[in-house]
């Protein structure tokens, strides 16, 4: 097992690792962040009264409209000079959330990817082939570096380009599949429709998450890749994927406890709950160095498991999550809100900001739909308009929210309006429904 001492240390030893690096955490954040040095004033805490786990209940939460508020250098808690690399995601609205990292970090996320990786039986001598994307977006280079951390050969393929990605996993003969397990299905798809035949190959194991997916995704996708398919778990605001990962007994995702606290909330009343009660899950970092978070509100619904697992890691697992309590959807691994195509429909003359998002998985792929009225001035116009106009929505779409969609332009108020919460997502995949 990787880092063995660590992942296998008495619960008790563990609790007390946790203390002593909450306390620091906590003081460091009141020192560098004027944002939580007057959160924790306004909620009446000081530094010194943080003495044990327990004591953390009493803190302020932190949400990502927070975060929108001292875009973008607001929570750092370094010197920007010591910051080595920035990722970022999408926020709810405009500006979108960043995650900076120290060499430190950088070495943290290494470390826990390869605990994950780990997890699930990959090393050295396994050829990685990373299929999620690069960029920004912390699944493709977080994989990558708990790959090399680990000491397996790995593949930077980035998303996309399924020609490609088979005949990389043909010639080199790949044995971990790493990207959203939307993907994993599209490539089994496509290697049937081009005559490979999956389960042949070396392939062994894919480690798969960024979005909902289900027993039932799982099952699919591990009969017809031929391998066991790992869940794992993570976000930018904490650190990206690494928080926590499945191991070979599939039953849970264990959280790397030493570096990231979770506890479970009722999301309308903030209280916290034990081990087995389904709520929010919220994680304070306890030894990031860049953008340390305290009692980040992940919005991500599961409940903790305490028991021991059979594996012999003595952290705490989190079940599969089991849904989230926003209205962010996840389309082909990128985070949707749908204020943000709210936003590109009021910028544009000619359509309304009345809407639907119809979201589908065709051939495993997510596919996004904007249903959207045009303006009346618009209505009699001549098709070759409205379809120009369909294209230009597209087109700023594309731009904010960084996924292609389909916009069909509908009659003035052909949608209807709601006299409560509208009620614009329909969500087609049901994935999270199965859990
Ligand atoms: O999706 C980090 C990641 C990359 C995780 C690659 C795993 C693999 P964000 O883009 O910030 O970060 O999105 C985080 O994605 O709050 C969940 O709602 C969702 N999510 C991530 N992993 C899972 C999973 C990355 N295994 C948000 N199951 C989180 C369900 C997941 N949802």
């Amino acid at each position: 097992m990787w880092n063995e001492p660590v992942q296998t240390m008495p619960r008790e030893q563990l609790r007390a690792l946790q203390t002593e690096r909450l306390r620091s955490q906590v003081a460091t954040l009141h020192r560098r962040v004027p944002f939580y040095s007057q959160r924790l004033s306004d909620a009446g805490v000081t530094p010194a009264s943080v003495t044990t786990l327990e004591d953390l209940a009493r803190l302020p939460f932190t949400s990502k409209l927070d975060m929108r508020e001292v875009f973008p250098f607001g929570l750092f808690a370094s010197d920007p000079v010591d910051i080595v690399e920035v990722h970022m995601s999408s926020g709810t609205t405009g500006k979108p959330v960043v995650g900076a990292y120290t060499r430190a970090d950088l070495a943290l996320w290494g470390e826990v990817m390869a605990r994950t990786l780990d997890a699930g039986g990959a090393g050295p001598g396994d050829i990685v082939q990373n299929a999620y994307g690069y960029g920004l977006f912390t699944g493709g280079v977080g994989v990558h570096y708990g790959g090399t951390t680990l000491g397996a050969m790995v593949l930077p393929m980035s998303s996309g380009n399924s020609f490609r990605q088979l005949s990389t996993l043909q010639d080199f003969g790949t044995t971990v599949l790493t990207c959203t397990p939307s993907y994993a299905l599209f490539l089994a798809e496509y290697a049937s429709e081009h005559g490979v035949d999956l389960p042949a190959a070396p392939l062994r194991a894919g480690f798969f998450g960024a979005e909902p997916w289900s027993e039932g995704m799982r099952a699919d996708i591990e009969a017809r890749l031929g391998i066991k398919a790992y869940d794992i778990y993570g976000l930018t605001e904490v650190i990206g994927p690494g928080v926590g990962g499945e191991c070979q007994f599939q039953d849970g995702l264990h959280i790397f406890e030493d570096h990231f606290y979770p506890e479970i909330i009722d999301p309308d009343t903030g209280a916290v709950l034990p081990a087995g009660e389904r709520g929010e899950l919220v994680l304070t970092t306890l030894t990031r160095q860049g953008t340390p978070v305290l009692r980040y509100r992940t919005r991500d619904i599961t409940y903790l498991m305490d028991e021991p697992c059979p594996c012999g890691r003595t952290s705490r697992r989190i079940h599969r999550l089991m849904g989230r309590n926003d209205d962010m959807l996840i389309i082909r691994g990128v985070n949707v809100f749908p204020q943000q195509v709210e936003e590109v429909l009021l910028r544009v003359e000619g359509v309304e900001p009345h809407y639907r998002l119809i979201v589908d998985r065709e051939h495993s792929m997510d596919s996004l739909e904007v249903e959207v009225e045009m303006a009346e001035a618009l209505f009699s116009d001549e098709v070759r308009v409205v379809l120009a106009l369909e294209r230009r929505v597209e087109h700023e779409l594309r731009v904010t929210l960084g996924i292609q969609t389909t916009v069909r332009l509908v009659n003035p108020k052909s949608i209807a309006r709601s006299e409560g919460k509208a009620n614009r997502i329909v969500d087609r995949r049901s994935v999270t429904t199965s859990v």
